[in-house]
């Protein structure tokens, strides 16, 4: 698979008390953290997602619960068992993603590298591929 999703996982910083996990930008993500948002109390056979970003970038993480994250390039799909506090999934820019089947518990942190932007997004499928075949086209053009 293409798709550079595979963060490394996170240290786990444990003892007899328990669990816990630190997020530094630039460090456990590949960027400067400038914002954090969660997703949670997800109604049952909720999906959410359905876009792609311009040019944020993303890591999300399920902190608790499970979902399944589905990451697609416009080449390549795969879906991904989030259920782990301490792995967690890259979204680049120009990979669209779904999520689906929320546990009730699911809490889904996401680390961004810019603020909310809604022009950042491509909510339209035609839109996402029309994109995806132009940057090809243009980067064939580059190095030819
Ligand atoms: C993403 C996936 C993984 C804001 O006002 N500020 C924010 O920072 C965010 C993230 C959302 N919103 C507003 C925009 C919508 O009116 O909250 C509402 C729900 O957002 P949306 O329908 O985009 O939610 P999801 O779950 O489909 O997507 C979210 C993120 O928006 C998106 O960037 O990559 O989670």
């Amino acid at each position: 698979v293409q798709i550079p999703y595979q963060n490394p996982a996170f240290r786990l910083l444990g003892d007899e008390r328990g669990s816990l996990i630190a997020v530094e930008g630039n460090k456990d993500v590949p960027f400067e953290i400038a914002r954090v948002y969660y997703i949670f109390g997800t109604k049952d056979g909720v999906e959410r997602g359905f876009h792609a970003h311009k040019a944020l970038k993303q890591v999300a993480v399920a902190v608790r619960g499970s979902c399944i994250m589905k990451l697609d390039d416009g080449q390549e799909q795969i879906d991904i068992l989030m259920n782990d506090p301490a792995k967690s999934v890259y979204i680049a820019p120009m990979v669209w993603h779904e999520m689906r089947e929320f546990s009730e518990d699911c809490v889904l942190l996401v680390f961004a590298d810019q603020g909310y932007d809604e022009s950042d997004y491509i909510r339209n499928y035609d839109a996402f591929m029309d994109a995806v075949r132009l940057a090809k086209n243009s980067a064939t053009a580059l190095s030819s």
